[in-house]
C-alpha cells in the first residue's frame, strides 16, 4: 500500500522530530498529543523541546500545510501509517510501565483502517510488539500481518544531534512479518539516508536494549577501574587513555553516575521478560547507581581532612543535568548525590546554567562555600578560573565527579573519581 497520510502518536523529543521529518519529506502528518498545551505550542510554531534546528524545521512543516498537531483522536482516523513514540518508564520496583504504550495502541486501534501500518518506535521489552499486535486483533477483529502491518523501529538518536542522526544513523525495522518490515523500511527511506536493516520485531526489540545495556555495562566497568585506581594510587584517566591506544580497546569514562531516561532503564527492560536473572547486567546497574555515594565518600573524606564538620559545611553542586550541555535532569546522578548528602551537610547550593531554578550566579553559589562538587560535564565548567573562584570560598575543597579538572588548582584540596594519585 502507498503511504500518504501518517499519524504520529506522542510528540515528545522523538515524536515531534519524527513528525517533522515525515512532513518535510512530503507526507501529510497529523501529530497526536494528549497534552493540549503542547499541541497549541506546536501549532503556533514553537517547539516545547530544546533541540538545534527544530524551530525552523517545525515552521517549514507547518507552513507547507503538511503537519498539524491535535489532541482530538477523531483527527487521526483512517491513516495509512501510525508511528507510536510514547515513553516506557520504569515503575518504582524497576518493572516496566507499559500503560502509555497500551493507551496509544488502543487509540490507534480505534482509529486505524484495514491495511494500516503500525510502527512502535518506543524502547520496549522483548516480545512486546507481538503482544500489542494481539491487542489490536482483539480490539479490531483484524488479523495481524494480513489486515494490518506492525513493526518495531527503535531510534538511536543522541539529544543535541537528533535531526542529523534521524537521517544518517542506520535504522532497524523489526516486523511481525517480513512484509511489515518491508513496508516500514520503504516508508522511512523517505528521509533515512543511513543503512537500513530488516528483521523480526523481537530481534529489533532486543537489539535496541542490547545497545544501551552494552553502554551501561561498559560504563560500570570504567567505574570499577576507577575504584581500583584509588587502591593503586593512579590516575584512571591516564590509564584509560593509554589502554585505549590498543586498536581494539575502548574503555568508557568513569563518573558520578549514569542518568537519562535510557541507560538506567533499558537493562531492566531487557531482563524483565526473561525467566531468569543475569548477573553482569544487574551488577553493572548497581555499580553505576553506587557512584553518587562514592562521590559522597570523597567529599566527606576531604571535609574530615580539613576538620570541617559536615553539619556546618556549605556545599555547592555544579551541574544538575544528567549529561554535559543538556538541560535534562531525568535520573540525573547529580540529584542522587544531593539526596545522599542532604541530611548530613549544613547547606546545599546548586548552579547549572542549563537548568532553571538553580543559582543565578556561579559567584553567588560559591561565596562562603566550603566545598564545590562538579556533577555534570558542561563544557562551560572546563574553563572556570579557580584562582578567582577559590577566593570567594570559606574552605577550598574541589570534588570532580566528571573529569573536568586535569591539573587541580593551587590552594584547593582536590579529590576526583578515579584520581587515585591524590
Ligand atoms: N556516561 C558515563 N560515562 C560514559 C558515557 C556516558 O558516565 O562513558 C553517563 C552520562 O554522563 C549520562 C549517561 O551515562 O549520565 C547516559 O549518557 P549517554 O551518552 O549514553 O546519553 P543518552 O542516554 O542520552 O543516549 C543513549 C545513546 N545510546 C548509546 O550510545 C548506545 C543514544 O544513542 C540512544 O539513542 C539513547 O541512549 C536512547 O534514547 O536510547
Amino acid at each position: 500500500m502507498d503511504v500518504k497520510e501518517i499519524a504520529v502518536i506522542g510528540l515528545g523529543y522523538i515524536g515531534l522530530p519524527t513528525a517533522i521529518m515525515f512532513a518535510n519529506a512530503g507526507f501529510r502528518v497529523t501529530g497526536y498529543e494528549i497534552r493540549e498545551e503542547v499541541v497549541e505550542k506546536i501549532n503556533s510554531g514553537k517547539a516545547h523541546i530544546v533541540e538545534p534546528e527544530i524551530n525552523e524545521l517545525l515552521l517549514k512543516a507547518l507552513e507547507s500545510g503538511k503537519l498539524r498537531a491535535t489532541s482530538n483522536p477523531a483527527d487521526i482516523r483512517e491513516k495509512d501509517a501510525y508511528i507510536i513514540c510514547v515513553q516506557t518508564p520504569l515503575k518504582d520496583d524497576k518493572t516496566p510501565d507499559l500503560s502509555y504504550l497500551e493507551s496509544a495502541v488502543k487509540t490507534v486501534a480505534k482509529a486505524m483502517k484495514r491495511g494500516s501500518l503500525v510502527v512502535i518506535e518506543s524502547t520496549i521489552p522483548p516480545m512486546t510488539t507481538m503482544k500489542m499486535a494481539e491487542l489490536i486483533e482483539e480490539l479490531t477483529g483484524l488479523k495481524a500481518g494480513k489486515d494490518f502491518y506492525m513493526v518495531h523501529a527503535p531510534e538511536r538518536v543522541m539529544p543535541g544531534r537528533i535531526f542529523k542522526e534521524l537521517v544518517y544513523n542506520s535504522r532497524i525495522f523489526g516486523g511481525i512479518t517480513p512484509e511489515s518490515a518491508e513496508m516500514a523500511e520503504r516508508l522511512y527511506r523517505s528521509f533515512v539516508k543511513g543503512q537500513t536493516f530488516k528483521t523480526s520485531s523481537t530481534v529489533s526489540e532486543v537489539v535496541k536494549l542490547m545497545e544501551n545495556t552494552f553502554r551501561d555495562v561498559n560504563i560500570a566497568l570504567a567505574n570499577e577501574f576507577a575504584f581500583l585506581a584509588h587502591q593503586y594510587g593512579i590516575n584512571v584517566f591516564e590509564a584509560i587513555e593509554l589502554a585505549n591506544t590498543h586498536p581494539r580497546v575502548k574503555i568508557h569514562k568513569p563518573g558520578i553516575g549514569v542518568g537519562g531516561h535510557c541507560l538506567p532503564k533499558d537493562p531492566h527492560l531487557l531482563l524483565w521478560p526473561a525467566r531468569e536473572d543475569f548477573g553482569l547486567i544487574k551488577l553493572a546497574r548497581e555499580i553505576n547507581d553506587s557512584m553518587p555515594l562514592f562521590t559522597k565518600d570523597l567529599l566527606f573524606s576531604a571535609l574530615r581532612e580539613l576538620n570541617v564538620p559536615p553539619e556546618d559545611a556549605i556545599v555547592t553542586v555544579l551541574g544538575l543535568a544528567y549529561k554535559g550541555d543538556s538541560d535534562d535532569t531525568r535520573n540525573s546522578p547529580a540529584l542522587a548525590f544531593i539526596e545522599a548528602i542532604s541530611d548530613d551537610v549544613g547547606e546545599i547550593r546548586t548552579y547549572d546554567p542549563f537548568v532553571e531554578g538553580t543559582h543565578g550566579s556561579l559567584e553567588e553559589a560559591l561565596r562562603g562555600a566550603d566545598a564545590v562538587v562538579i556533577a555534570t560535564d558542561h563544557t562551560v565548567f572546563k574553563s572556570l578560573d579557580w584562582e578567582i573562584l577559590g577566593k570567594l570560598m570559606r574552605t577550598r575543597i574541589l570534588i570532580d565527579g566528571r573529569h573536568i579538572i586535569e591539573n587541580p588548582p593551587r590552594g584547593f584540596l582536590f579529590r576526583g573519581i578515579g584520581r587515585g594519585e591524590f
